[in-house]
């Protein structure tokens, strides 16, 4: 909805058999929940509730009359609404929000949750998470103030918007020449989100018209293109230089930033503050398998797809079964000769009815012209795809099957899967061994199924799970000495994530380094985003924000954003010229999130994943419940940060404040 309350109603029954057509295609979910807060009924809010049985639309049972009655009384309340010129009624109290919620997930939603609720679904069009200013502009003086942000993806993107609204001097510098990060990089056939594509989407700029749940790479780009357009960002992005690094100058307090151009040529400027955006998965990782220079057919990454080789008819082999490997398999073995998988470890991968199905012609119009009806999709969509599982994520130790799964609603999510598989599998049990992992679900991102099992059964495909030993001119070799002879191999290897920020060589004060304060693998930061001896320097995408639980980057993106958005104001305002997370803050919350993640699935023995370091510390991934996360970074608190004033600032600033104890999640 983009009109007013008022207009949109009237437009909404201007056509009713329309409207009755869209409302047979919409969700029953969202859909009574526009009636119930148009109508304030909680009588049909009750009776629906029973036969919602879960935050996804295939969980419903409710029975076609009912639905009706639904449909019919909404088209008579909206008719009702524009026939009296009703404005939109008052947001329901707290408490009945928090049923219509729990009643239209099918799960209890805690109260705590409210806040965030809102904030996420933004009733009334209202830019929830923007920052304001909190001094009149006389007294924020911005002109002499630069923020450089590293990397145009939706990470970084997000900063500049932020940065815009705000009228903070700002510039991107992005080492492609267009925007989009990981979703510009990749472009290997059947690339996905496989997150609900109305929820993964920034709470600021919905778009009502995803043509599917899920939708593919292609769509994506366009969005984030649509987002750069409305915002007129790209005079503000200098594409096709590549940041090397970033050195702080104490005596200037700010950030030396250096860069090269696509010509190779080395530049650098300077900055008061600097948001790096570099992404986690965008640096290759190629296994180092012995031979493979001497391979001489095409061999490419997944993150570089060569479009420019013909699979058809060719004999491929596909290294890596995680979620680019699970999307790109099914999608070229239609094409291919024969498709020969190398899996060192099995994923978890569910069954998700939506995965596949295009968004229907009258749910896209409701999600466009009934008011509400889009923001309570998104809640039903947060809901679906975030907290829920994160309790079932903690070791019972007194579960007797640790190598299996942590606790009884693991272990029922375990046979759940394992039983869908079967069937997947048509009841090869030799296949199914193969496919099911040593280690308890959760372990790595839950995967969602690209008919990757029944893709399994097909002739030309065949599962190796043996290590390989080397290439040769045009096979690869296992460690048993069978030869595979292979045309094309595809590395669906990953990135390397925990090596975070790298290659950038990023220089804080008295000789820190990042390199060197991180080591090969450890990196740790306050939050995810800032770090002692780093000032003014923060990060998006840092240390612990991955999400492998459930969620939306692009959620803890908006979060990261806000945060820094309010240091920065902090800055501007106060006349702070740096501003640096306390040692004693930054270990503390590290300590506590170390301790989180002690009792949780990704540390647990039997999981390996790019998650944690080497020394089983989980250093990507965060532990923390979306709703803690949220509440960690909703409000930047100064006294967490020593202040340092520019010499000559003027004396009539109010006092920084002083540090208080850090404070626990
Ligand atoms: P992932 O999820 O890291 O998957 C990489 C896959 O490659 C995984 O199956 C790995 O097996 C496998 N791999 C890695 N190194 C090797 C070697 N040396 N030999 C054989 N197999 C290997 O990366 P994706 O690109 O699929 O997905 C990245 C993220 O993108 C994903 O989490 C989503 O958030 C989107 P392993 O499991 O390590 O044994």
């Amino acid at each position: 909805m983009t009109t007013d309350f008022r207009t949109a109603v009237r437009l909404a029954v201007d056509d009713e058999a329309r409207l009755r057509a869209a409302l047979v295609e919409s969700d029953i979910a969202p859909m009574l929940m526009v009636l119930v807060q148009l109508t304030g009924d909680m009588g049909i809010l009750e009776e629906v509730a029973p036969h919602i049985q879960g935050p996804w639309n295939f969980l419903q049972t409710v029975p076609e009359p009912l639905k009706a009655r639904v449909r019919d009384r909404l088209v008579a309340v909206l008719q009702d609404f524009a026939a009296h010129d009703r404005p939109a009624p008052p947001r329901p109290a707290p408490e009945v929000l928090q049923r219509m919620m729990s009643a239209g997930v099918g799960q209890p939603v805690p109260p705590e949750y409210i806040p965030l609720l809102l904030e996420e679904m933004s009733f009334g069009e209202e830019d929830t998470r923007a920052v304001h200013w909190q001094r009149d502009p006389a007294s924020r003086p911005v002109d002499g103030f630069k923020v450089v942000v590293i990397g145009a993806g939706l990470g970084g993107l997000c900063a500049a918007i932020r940065l815009k609204q705000l009228g903070i001097p700002f510039e991107v510098l992005e080492k492609n020449a267009d925007v989009g990060g990981t979703w510009l990089e990749n472009s290997y056939p059947g690339c996905a989100v496989d997150t609900p594509n109305h929820f993964y989407s920034y709470s600021f700029h919905i778009n009502n018209h995803w043509t599917r749940h899920f939708s593919r790479r292609d769509e994506i780009l366009a969005y984030i293109r649509e987002v750069v357009r409305a915002h007129d960002l790209r005079p503000h992005i200098r594409f096709g230089v590549e940041v090397t690094g970033a050195a702080y100058d104490e005596a200037c307090a700010d950030w030396q930033v250096s860069w090269r151009d696509g010509a190779g040529a080395a530049h650098s400027g300077r900055c008061n503050a600097l948001i790096t955006a570099v992404g986690q998965l965008n640096r290759p990782a190629i296994p180092p398998i012995e031979g493979l220079s001497r391979f001489r057919g095409p061999a490419f990454h997944t993150g570089h797809w060569d479009a420019g080789v013909d699979l058809k008819g060719k004999r491929v082999a596909m290294i890596g079964t995680g979620a680019s490997g699970m999307q790109a398999g099914p999608s070229i073995v239609g094409d291919v000769g024969h498709l020969r998988i190398f899996q060192r470890t099995p994923h978890w991968a569910v069954n998700n009815r939506n995965y596949h199905l295009p968004v229907t012609p009258g749910h896209t119009w409701s999600l466009e012209h009934l008011p509400y009806y889009s923001n309570w999709l998104r809640f039903q969509q947060f809901w679906a795809s975030s907290d829920g599982f994160h309790a079932s994520l903690h070791v019972d130790p007194d579960w007797p099957q640790p190598a299996q799964s942590l606790n009884a609603t693991n272990h029922q999510m375990r046979e759940m899967i394992v039983d869908y598989v079967r069937g997947e599998l048509g009841g090869d049990e030799a296949l199914l061994a193969k496919c099911i992992p040593a280690y308890p679900p959760y372990g790595k991102r839950m995967l969602r199924d690209n008919h990757w099992y029944r893709m399994l059964r097909r002739e030309n495909v065949t599962l190796e799970t043996d290590p390989i030993s080397h290439f040769t001119e045009d096979a690869i070799v296992m460690k048993d000495g069978t030869v595979h002879p292979v045309d094309v191999v595809i590395f669906a290897t990953g990135f390397a994530a925990s090596r975070m920020l790298w290659p950038l060589e990023i220089q804080g004060r008295d000789g820190h380094s990042i390199r060197a304060d991180w080591g090969e693998d450890d990196p740790r930061a306050y939050l995810g985003m800032t770090a002692p001896a780093y000032p003014n320097l923060f990060m998006l995408y840092g240390p612990n924000t991955n999400l492998a639980h459930g969620g939306s980057i692009i959620f803890h993106s908006e979060c990261q954003v806000r945060y820094i958005m309010q240091a920065l104001r902090l800055m501007i305002e106060q006349g702070v010229e740096s501003l640096e997370v306390r040692p004693e803050v930054h270990d503390a919350y590290n300590q506590r999130l170390d301790e989180k993640a002690r009792g949780m699935v990704w540390t647990h023995p039997g999981v390996t994943s790019w998650y944690k370091n080497s020394r089983n510390r989980l250093t990507v991934t965060s532990p923390w419940r979306l709703l803690d996360y949220w509440g960690m970074t909703r409000e930047f608190d100064p006294a967490q940060f020593v202040a340092h004033r520019a010499a000559g600032a003027p004396s009539s600033l109010p006092a920084l404040p002083s540090p208080a104890p850090a404070a626990t999640p």
